[in-house]
């Protein structure tokens, strides 16, 4: 058996995962888990990253007292970044994609290049979040730069002293060629951003370095090797799809965001693509994810912050109760209307979307959460079929992972909307496709994603949730958008 740390970032909180992999076997368990979130200073919406660099070191020491680590590796969300000067260090703080610093730029950027353009190189959807944007909304800053390092590469950088950018989280950027696998530099420098800035890029399975003298000391620990695994989350989490060969599968990478779509081999960058706003991420093993961005649990996150800012004590377990009694799609809104992005009063503004798609707003909390998970499985609906129909495929099963595989009303609403069973699990799939891509890469026996995939549905609890009848078509009707 091998033992790695895997850690794995996310926008609501970030963790430290010791797995073990060998014989036929493949476990997790968490050595620490810590609250991750924006900061507000001074009108910016940041993130704490030296915050996130403390917690990952402690990590790693505990997960290596726990049992004799081989390796390491880190993934996060995708698009956000640290720019570092000549000698490498830090220049300011990462921003929040989440700041509204873009508002406008996607619009700015469409003069000197099309979005069909842009599509055509990148494959990417339409985000106001994507580096690209974010990079032109700091122009100034760029002179005095000279690499961008996204937040998992920062991370490691601070590890090992190595730069460079794993390939399936840079394929988020809006600054890399899916087809050349390389950085679009000639699309960089015309938007006006420096080819300089983008540092060698690296595949998920090559190893970044080893731990720095000093890092390696002050942890107790040998110098041990860093991994790239799938750096972005979502590819971690996607590797870790427990799909059987030969199936036709969705799944929804659900968290935060709800990810949702199929996977292909080649990007699909036709214009019923790029009129959907569909993305192409690059994957682990050259594996491209086709799929759109659903608001996700994020809307109910932010909500249960407001009524908790109100003095209420919503716990998750009882809204999602209360949830389940009210009635079902007694009001729905298009969880992807750009209202819900940013950080806020959620319930006011579904009320808003409410009453402009001229339905009653929730009066309980139970109808107010139900409107999220209904408005969550409905969006998952309309983009697993859209997925569906601009790749010509049929889906026969749609697997849930994230944390979301744990919220049974969502997993079961989403089997009836997308009317086809839900396979929920694993929790922990972005931690468990960082660890078998660390394996592989210090020896394991699992030469490809079936392999992984394989393990994983061997190993890991899953739950399936048929789906039942309901008005879905009608529902969808209300917010007067189709699916297929
Ligand atoms: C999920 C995720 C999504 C990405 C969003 C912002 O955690 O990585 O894939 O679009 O966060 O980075």
């Amino acid at each position: 058996m091998i033992r790695l740390a895997a850690v794995d970032l996310g926008a609501s909180s970030g963790r430290v995962m010791a797995g073990s992999v060998g014989d036929g076997r493949l476990s997790l368990e968490e050595v620490l888990r810590f609250p991750n979130g924006g900061v507000r200073a001074g009108g910016t919406l940041y993130w704490d990253v030296l915050g996130i660099h403390r917690e990952l070191l402690t990590g790693i020491r505990r997960a290596h007292e726990g049992g004799a680590l081989a390796g390491i590796g880190i993934d996060s969300w995708a698009v956000d970044y640290g720019l570092l000067d000549a000698r490498g260090r830090l220049l300011g703080n990462p921003v929040h994609y989440r700041d509204t610093r873009t508002d406008g730029l996607p619009a700015r950027v469409a003069r000197t290049v099309s979005d069909r353009e842009l599509f055509e190189v990148t494959g990417l959807q339409r985000l106001p979040f994507n580096t690209l944007y974010q990079l032109l909304a700091e122009e100034q800053r760029l002179a005095s730069a000279e690499t961008l390092l996204l937040i998992p590469d920062l991370l490691a950088y601070w590890l090992t002293g190595e730069v460079g950018a794993e390939r399936t989280n840079a394929s988020t950027t809006q600054l890399y060629d899916p087809r050349a696998r390389d950085w679009a530099k000639a699309l960089a420098e015309r938007v006006g951003i420096p080819a300089r800035l983008l540092p060698p890029l690296r595949d998920a399975g090559e190893r970044i370095g080893t731990l720095l003298p000093d890092t390696a000391e002050e942890l107790a620990m040998p110098s041990l090797p860093v991994v790239a695994v799938g750096s972005h989350d979502t590819a971690s989490a996607v590797a870790a799809v427990p799909a059987e060969p030969g199936t036709n599968f969705a799944y929804i990478s659900s968290g935060t965001w709800s990810l949702a779509g199929v996977e292909l081999t080649e990007p699909e960058l036709g214009d019923a693509a790029l009129a959907a706003n569909f993305t192409n991420e690059g994957g682990v093993d050259g594996t491209i994810r086709f799929l759109r961005n659903v608001m996700g649990l994020w809307v109910l996150t932010e909500t249960l912050r407001t009524l908790a800012a109100r003095g209420e004590q919503p716990e998750l377990a009882e809204v999602l109760a209360e949830a389940e009694a009210a009635p079902a799609l007694g009001a729905v809104v298009d969880l992807d209307a750009p209202a819900f992005l940013p950080p806020g009063d959620m319930p006011e503004r579904i009320a808003a979307a409410c009453r402009d798609t001229g339905q009653r707003p929730p009066r309980t909390r139970g109808e107010l959460v139900r409107c999220i998970v209904d408005s969550l499985a409905l969006a998952h609906r309309r983009t697993v079929r859209l997925a569906a129909r601009l790749t010509g495929r049929t889906v026969d099963v749609v697997h849930v992972v994230g944390g979301g595989a744990r919220n049974a009303l969502l997993c079961q609403l989403t089997a009836d909307a997308c009317e086809v069973p839900v396979l929920a699990g694993p929790v922990e799939a972005a931690a468990l496709g960082n660890v078998l891509v660390q394996a592989r890469a210090l020896g394991a026996d699992l030469p490809d994603l079936a392999a992984m995939r394989d393990l994983v549905r061997r190993t890991q609890p899953l739950r399936r949730y048929l789906p039942r009848d309901g008005d879905w078509a009608a529902a969808e009707a209300r917010l007067a958008i189709a699916s297929a």
